[in-house]
């Protein structure tokens, strides 16, 4: 079996998930260098959801977000575990932080060493719109990703290298934390020209305090009011 093949049979509902496959040579730090290519998985997130928190966060999106992490986390690892046994050298990153990449590189810096999103634009699954989320041409930004690396060479899509978001700008005049500067992306423009993520972060902190608990953080809004894959 294919690549493609191995990653299709471990997807539990195809029309649920969206899969591109990217060239990534050149583009990933120093410890995944013998990675060379990429394939990146989006999740559809449930649309009653996603619509329920347009004003901010509940329980039922705190839950979605765990279950979709484990369920991608999962597939991930499946993924890699059965292209390791076909003789191809893989790695699944995890869908979210893991206890590791804590500590005190992440708390200054708010980046990891891996971007789902990257992978995704390098696929052509969307581009990265003004609220800094991948925004997918299927369901817009209302996706979770995976991503497994890959050193073999796999047939890649055409990458997306500047937005499509035009003059909208809901995400923008939305966001409770005022993170967003309204600029569009291209491949040249860095995150924090588009976004404050320490900002973002601490709207993310109260939402949860206040309507969540259980030390959660999360917002949502700028996922919900985008009207690429809104289905009402
Ligand atoms: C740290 C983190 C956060 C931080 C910082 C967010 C940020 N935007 O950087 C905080 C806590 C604020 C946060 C908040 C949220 N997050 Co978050 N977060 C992450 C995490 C773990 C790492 C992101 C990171 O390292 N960023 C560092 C910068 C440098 O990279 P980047 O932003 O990913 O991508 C930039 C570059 O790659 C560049 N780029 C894109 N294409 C290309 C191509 C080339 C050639 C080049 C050179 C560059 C380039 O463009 C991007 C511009 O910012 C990722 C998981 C992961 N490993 O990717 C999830 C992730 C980004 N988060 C996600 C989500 C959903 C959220 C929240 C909605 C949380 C929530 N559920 O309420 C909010 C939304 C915030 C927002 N508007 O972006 C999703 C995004 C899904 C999507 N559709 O885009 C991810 C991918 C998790 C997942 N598995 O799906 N998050």
């Amino acid at each position: 079996m294919n690549v493609s093949g191995i990653v299709k049979k471990h997807l539990p509902e195809a029309r649920e998930y969206i899969v591109g496959y990217a060239d990534l040579k050149d583009l990933l730090p120093v410890k995944y260098r013998q990675y060379a290519y990429g394939t990146v998985i989006g999740r559809r997130l449930d649309d009653k959801i996603i619509d329920s928190i347009e004003t901010g966060p509940n329980l039922g999106y705190y839950r979605l977000y765990q279950e979709v992490n484990r369920e991608l986390a999962e597939i991930a690892t499946g993924i890699e575990t059965e292209l390791r046994s076909n003789g191809i050298k893989a790695l699944g990153i995890a869908p979210t932080l893991t206890n590791t990449d804590r500590g005190e590189t992440f708390d200054r810096t708010l980046s990891l060493d891996f971007s789902h999103k990257m992978t995704g634009t390098r696929a052509g699954l969307g581009w990265i719109g003004k609220s800094d989320l991948l925004i997918t041409r299927e369901f817009g930004p209302r996706v979770r990703l995976v991503s497994v690396l890959l050193d073999a060479p796999v047939e890649c899509h055409e990458p997306v290298v500047k937005s499509e978001c035009g003059s909208c700008d809901l995400c923008v005049q939305s966001c409770p934390a005022h993170a967003l500067s309204g600029a569009m992306w291209d491949i040249d423009t860095t995150r924090e020209m588009i976004f404050d993520a320490f900002k973002c972060r601490e709207k993310c902190r109260e939402f949860g305090e206040q309507r969540i608990g259980k030390g959660a953080r999360l917002c949502g809004i700028c996922v919900s009011v985008c009207p690429i894959g809104k289905r009402i």
